[in-house]
């Protein structure tokens, strides 16, 4: 059976939550915490870093890999759009969710829970100033020009690039960050539009839950 290591509070590791559920895919979630540093863990991914998978002989380090994997060996129930230039187009904003989106809005996350609650460390609040106020909003400005108005970015069916854009937001909001919806009113809809998908609805409240945010 597959072998999902990680803990669904990480942005990441939700990724990979999504897809497995949606192509309906039974898996065991084994609980790794980040920044562990478990020589057991450093074994299976090098980096230390969440998610890793198994799947039978093969092993895969990387939210975006592996969810690829995931999508090639199992194709029924796509995550990805089957046209090439939307296939490109979700590829990119998976990524730019990924690194700087990440960096900022789950940045915010790790400042005020990771470092206060796990790391046993000060939050840098002039870091935290600097994200919402400078470096944030230009990013928003971008997202809220990529999303649609309604349905999802490709359409009707829900995909990893919209549940990708979403993620780094919801670990914000576990440190009490909400984006303005009367500066980014369209980003907004679409993120609510995506946190009320059955799917994604059952993997957040799971991940609240583990959060202690329920
Ligand atoms: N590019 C990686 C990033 C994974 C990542 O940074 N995971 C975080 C948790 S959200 C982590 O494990 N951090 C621990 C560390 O950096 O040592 C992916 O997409 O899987």
């Amino acid at each position: 059976m597959i072998q999902l290591y990680g803990v669904a509070g990480s942005p990441f590791v939700r990724k990979v939550l999504f897809v497995l559920a949606v192509k309906e895919l039974p898996f065991e979630h084994i609980q790794q915490m980040p920044f562990a540093r478990d020589p057991e863990y450093l074994k299976i991914n090098p980096l230390g870093k969440i998610p890793s998978l198994r799947d039978g002989d093969v092993l895969l380090c990387d939210s975006t890999v592996i969810c690829e994997y995931l999508e090639d060996a199992y194709p029924e129930h796509p995550v990805y759009p089957l046209d090439i230039p939307g296939k490109a187009r979700a590829r990119w904003l998976e990524e730019l969710a990924g690194s700087r989106v990440t960096e900022l809005a789950a940045g915010i996350f790790f400042q005020r829970y990771m470092r206060p609650k796990v790391l046993k460390q000060e939050p840098d609040e002039a870091l935290i100033e600097k994200i919402i106020n400078k470096q944030l909003p230009p990013m928003l400005d971008y997202l809220e020009s990529q999303v649609p108005g309604e349905g999802f970015l490709f359409g009707d069916n829900i995909t990893l690039a919209d549940v990708s854009l979403l993620s780094p937001f919801v670990n914000a909001g576990y440190a009490g960050f909400a984006v303005d919806p009367s500066r980014w009113p369209v980003f907004v809809g679409f993120m609510e539009r995506v946190k009320s998908q059955p799917v994604v609805a059952r993997l957040l409240a799971e991940s609240a839950a583990a959060m202690g945010q329920a």
